[in-house]
């Protein structure tokens, strides 16, 4: 069974889900020393369920910035300082290229060491370290859990409300993972966080309108990175003081720039009329694979 396939942002969430999501995570953190709560590292703030800081009270935890290599390195170092700033330990990984799971297993040893020190005195000595991989679909528990363990492990969770028996999945060290992630719901509270939700692919296309979705995208890539779209789509992009924001609908000056981005990347239909759906779908897909360059859309 493939993880991927098994994508978990088809998950409708409704409130019976997210309240046995809640319940179900819950009672696992109750078996665990450590909670890694992963995030997209393009948008930590979208990517965070609120609701988990309210589970884990006093356990250690690590936030953990995935997909690192897809995020824009001065936004990554601002949000590690934010999270420092409000003690909270953060670390920047990319787990589909096991980089910084090496330092993810030193801070998890580190935060530990008390417990691990005392249960050796009380003659525990090399008890395993236990976590559990919680966050919202999408941003790389499976990957994360399978790179620790070094092997394919079909991670379950998914599917919120569907309790069964956890095994714990081995990895080379000490650290012993619940081969369940749990699943939260992303912060989908604001239209601007749905559509970075979106963006970066934890919301279904098929939920969203993909044009509205991909105009919506661009306008906030030209507003955060001009240079870069200037450079990937062959087109001026004007001061935001020259772009009068009251423009809407067909006069909407973005557009004029959205039509010349799909000319650029050759989405012509015959007629010479912009491929409007072909170039949405192009769009996106550069943004998703890191083809516009690295880009965080949230800032602390
Ligand atoms: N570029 C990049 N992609 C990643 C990284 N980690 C995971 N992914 C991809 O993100 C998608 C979701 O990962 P998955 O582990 O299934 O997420 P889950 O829903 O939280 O279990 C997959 O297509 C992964 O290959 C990463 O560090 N960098
Ligand atoms: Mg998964």
């Amino acid at each position: 069974m493939s993880e991927t396939k098994n994508n978990s942002s088809n998950i409708n969430w409704f409130p019976g889900h997210m309240r046995k999501a809640l319940n179900e995570t819950r009672e696992r953190l109750k078996l665990v020393d450590i909670v890694y709560e992963t995030c997209d590292c393009r948008i930590p703030f979208s990517s965070r369920n609120p609701e988990l800081d309210k589970l884990i009270g006093d356990k250690p935890r690590i936030v953990i910035l995935n997909k690192a290599d897809l995020a824009d390195p001065a936004k990554t170092s601002m949000w590690l300082k934010h999270f420092e700033s409000i003690k909270v330990n953060a670390i920047a990984i990319e787990a589909s290229h096991k980089k910084g799971l090496d330092k993810l297993y030193q801070m998890t040893e580190e935060l530990l060491k008390d417990k691990l020190e005392s249960a050796a005195a009380r003659g525990r000595v090399g008890r395993p370290m236990r976590a559990i991989v919680v966050g919202c679909p999408n941003t790389g528990k499976s990957t994360l859990i399978n790179g620790l363990a070094g092997k394919k492990v079909v991670v379950t969770g998914d599917r919120p409300g569907v309790t069964r028996d956890f095994k714990w999945v081995q990895t080379p060290g000490r650290l012993e993972l619940m081969d369940m992630a749990g699943v939260l719901w992303p912060r989908i509270a604001t239209r601007r966080s749905s559509l970075c939700l979106a963006m970066c692919g934890s919301v279904k296309d098929e939920i969203a309108d993909i044009t509205q979705t991909a105009y919506d995208s661009m306008k906030i890539l030209t507003e955060l990175y001009p240079k870069l779209m200037e450079d990937r789509y062959g087109v001026k992009i004007p001061d935001a003081s020259d772009i009068d924001p009251d423009g809407f609908g067909y006069q909407d000056p973005y557009y004029d720039m959205f039509l010349e981005m799909g000319k650029h990347r050759g989405c012509v239909m015959s007629g010479g009329r912009i491929d409007e759906d072909r170039f949405s779908r192009l769009l996106l897909n550069d943004f998703r694979e890191g083809r516009i360059g690295r880009i965080t859309l949230e800032v602390p």
